[in-house]
């Protein structure tokens, strides 16, 4: 049996998408600053033909759970209670104006919900070229830890500061395909892109920030970037799909984190990736259409999978080991 593709006709889908990188944001660096940063950046991508940019994960403020406060409530100045606001409504609309769309990522401080309790998320919403929201996605695998540990060099308290969200992965249909986000520590799991996957997502925008030391096992820092690569890479490949991960970059704070902010293609292959750690653009066809090579042959869910024996994946969470007698 010979398999042929719409390629083979000639008929693509393509979105030309940016990875906008950013460099270190200071926590004295106002929002207006860092907005001011994102408006060079998409008006570099516009200049290049760019129909979505990608900004990564806490894009308006420092990297803020490195530090902990022992009142949460102290911290609200890091989240952001509506969206578009003041500080980022110049983003919204240039984006309009030069019919872009855009991916962003930041705190989020939510209304009260019916209890009276507001909830803190780490969260991305997609933006389409009309300025309009067409998805928002709350981070659902939380690092690093919830209370404060003084002996490390620096804290990762994000487990502290953002609840995960129960929402899951959802996808929308958006930039003529369908489009899913996650939020860094995401893309180290492959049941985020599973999931995704299976919703037959085309393109997932991903933005991290992820320090080069691991404090709770050091000989990992020199495998930074490999296990950026890695996870990625073999998200796309095993779910048919483009993955583009957008990193914040460099010393921030004192703190270096990873660049090789990456475009990746359905096969696997990484298209383009930043050469530095500071505000960089980076940009690529990506070609929708080429996701059906991989989900409609080696990848065919409905004809390869095995969900009968995969009961484990979702009734169980730690590792049961066989009993040793
Ligand atoms: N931001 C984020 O999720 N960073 C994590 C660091 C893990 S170490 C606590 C990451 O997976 O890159």
């Amino acid at each position: 049996m010979s398999t042929h593709f719409t390629h083979d006709i000639g008929v693509q889908r393509i979105v030309n998408v940016g990875a906008a990188q950013l460099g270190p944001i200071n926590r004295d660096h106002s929002r207006s600053d860092v907005v001011e940063r994102l408006l060079v950046l998409l008006r570099r991508a516009s200049e290049r033909g760019v129909e979505l940019v990608v900004f990564p994960e806490l894009a308006l403020t420092t990297f803020f759970p490195r530090w902990f406060i022992s009142n949460i409530g102290e911290s609200d100045h890091w989240y952001e209670t509506a969206m578009p606001n003041e500080a980022t409504r110049p983003l919204f609309d240039e984006a309009r104006r030069l019919g872009i769309g855009f991916c962003l990522g930041y705190a989020e401080l939510t209304e009260p919900d019916r209890s009276g309790a507001r909830h803190r998320y780490n969260t991305q919403i997609l933006v389409e070229r009309d300025g309009s929201i067409v998805g928002k996605y709350r981070k659902v695998h939380i690092p690093g830890h919830e209370t404060n540990e003084p002996d490390r060099p620096f804290q990762h308290a994000e487990r502290y500061y953002f609840e995960p969200s129960p929402e899951g992965f959802p996808v929308w249909r958006a930039f003529g395909g369908i489009v899913g986000m996650m939020i860094c520590n995401d893309r180290r799991w492959p049941e985020s892109y599973r999931e995704m996957g299976l919703q037959g997502v085309e393109m997932i925008l991903c933005g991290y920030n992820t320090p080069i030391h691991y404090v709770p096992d050091p000989s990992q820092d020199i495998l930074q970037g490999f296990h950026n690569s890695l996870v990625m890479q073999a998200g796309a490949y095993q779910n048919g799909t483009w993955v583009i991960g957008v990193a914040k970059g460099g010393v921030e704070e004192g703190v270096d984190s990873l660049g090789q902010s990456s475009i990746v293609a359905p096969s696997g292959q990484i298209v383009a990736q930043t050469i530095t750690t500071g505000d960089e653009l980076i940009s690529a066809d990506c070609d929708l259409e080429w996701c059906r090579r991989y989900k409609e042959t080696l990848f065919d869910f409905d004809r390869y999978r095995r969900p009968e024996v995969y009961t484990r994946l979702t009734s169980q969470r730690g590792v049961i080991e066989p009993p040793r007698s």
